[in-house]
């Protein structure tokens, strides 16, 4: 079985009620919960006229190989009525797929682990606290030297 990391975001609506109904949904798809961080408001990055966030991290296991494991979080996402705006813009839920074991992917569909990660405090602070050690199989760095990292640089949410 993998152990997953996913990122969960929601600034639209009932944001803990979405966040809650989405890690109800996952064992649905063979994604079985784990751990899940606190729940933290965090300011929009990316594009930034929009509400804050919800952001929480949910530590999963499962037998999914990685693309199946996008759909079904693709799913979720489309079941809680996501529509897709603009890029980074707002969403009732999103469901972003961070480590998936120390493995490495890197197709335009998916990218493992997540490209950005190392500069969004939304989901660092998060992941910290269910995972501190982990490490990020291309840079080798821990998730909690990478979080330090990052509140030493200034201007980031
Ligand atoms: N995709 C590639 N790699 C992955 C992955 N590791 N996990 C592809 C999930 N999806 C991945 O994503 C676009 C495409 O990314 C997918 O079709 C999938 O094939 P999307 O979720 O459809 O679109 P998006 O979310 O609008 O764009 P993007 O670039 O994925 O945005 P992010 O990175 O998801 O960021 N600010 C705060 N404070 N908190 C947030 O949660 N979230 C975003 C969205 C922006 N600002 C935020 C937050
Ligand atoms: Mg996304």
């Amino acid at each position: 079985m993998a152990k997953v990391y996913i990122g969960i975001g929601s600034n639209i609506g009932d944001r803990q009620g979405f966040i809650r109904r989405a890690l109800k949904l996952m064992p649905d798809y063979g994604v079985y919960v784990e751990k899940v961080s606190e729940i933290i408001e965090t300011p929009p990055y990316g594009y930034e006229e929009q509400p804050p966030f919800l952001n929480c991290v949910a530590e999963v296991v499962t037998f999914l190989p990685p693309l199946r494991l996008l759909k079904a979080l693709q799913d979720i996402e489309h079941r809680l009525g996501r529509v897709r705006v603009i890029r980074w813009g707002p969403r009732t839920i999103d469901l972003d797929i961070l480590f998936y074991d120390d493995l490495v992917v890197n197709t335009p569909a998916l990218k493992i682990p997540h490209p950005d990660m190392g500069n969004r405090l939304f989901v660092l602070k998060p992941l910290a606290e269910i995972a501190p050690n982990m490490t990020h199989p291309v840079t080798g760095k821990t998730v909690s030297e990478m979080l330090r990292e990052l509140e030493e640089t200034p201007q980031r949410s």
